[in-house]
């Protein structure tokens, strides 16, 4: 089977979450890199510089012999399964594992969307006022769904949900993301916990020297001092 994964330039969850799980299974994937003004194009024609078809007109897209997927969670789902980390026989535990895909879309939905016609001000003003507020709220939410022990969020090791949560916890805390504080997850142990075990796994340390750029600030589990 032939696949292609299409996505934008920077290590955000939506692609990462499938790619790492194919690359910890050793699976091999075309990793292809759209630059800005093409995405633009896509967004208007749904197709790449090529013509490939990108069925709604979003990244993140999978090739899989050439046909188009689209729409994170059903990636993440058919890659999961390839690789052997989503389960094909035990509904009950896919359907956990989805809550955390889809609760993931939710926070960044809320973030993305959150100030995104505004001044720089007036966003920078609302996605203040919103860390303290409805997006504290989710992190909240999410604390008290992971597991009290071990590592992981709700398995006995790493799964999607784990990669989910980590890049996105890790695109909040970056200092990149407007008006969202560095200390973001500071009044959140189990978060933070499942970040840090995901960030020394051996493999995903792996996927990030060969993939991220030297440097590359994956956010900050550990720090609890004051906003930057
Ligand atoms: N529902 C889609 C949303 C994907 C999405 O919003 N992707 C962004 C890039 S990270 C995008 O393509 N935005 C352009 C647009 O929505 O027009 C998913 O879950 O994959």
């Amino acid at each position: 089977m032939e696949l292609s994964f299409i996505y934008l330039s920077f290590p955000f969850w939506r692609a990462e979450v499938s790619k790492i799980t194919l690359y910890i299974a050793g699976i091999d994937f075309e990793n292809r890199v759209i630059l800005p003004e093409e995405f633009q194009q896509v967004k208007i024609s749904g197709k790449l510089n090529d013509g490939t078809c990108i069925p709604h007109h979003q990244l993140p897209c999978l090739l899989v012999d050439g046909h188009p997927i689209v729409q994170t969670g059903a990636i993440a789902r058919f890659c999961g399964k390839l690789a052997g980390s989503y389960p094909k026989n035990d509904d009950l535990l896919a359907a956990q594992i989805d809550q955390f895909i889809d609760f993931s879309t939710d926070i960044t939905v809320l973030v993305s969307n959150t100030g995104r016609d505004d001044s720089q001000q007036e966003k920078q003003k609302k996605r203040e006022a919103l860390a303290d507020g409805e997006l504290g709220r989710k992190l909240n939410i999410l604390e008290n769904n992971i597991k009290d022990n071990g590592d992981w969020i709700i398995r006995d090791n790493m799964g999607l949900e784990d990669i989910a949560i980590w890049r996105l916890m890790g695109w909040l805390s970056s200092g990149t993301v407007d008006g969202i504080p560095t200390n973001i997850l500071q009044r959140y142990p189990k978060i933070k916990r499942v970040c840090i075990a995901v960030d020394n796994a051996s493999k995903i340390r792996d996927w990030v020297k060969l993939t991220y750029p030297e440097g590359y600030n994956r956010g900050n589990y550990h720090d609890t001092g004051a906003s930057k």
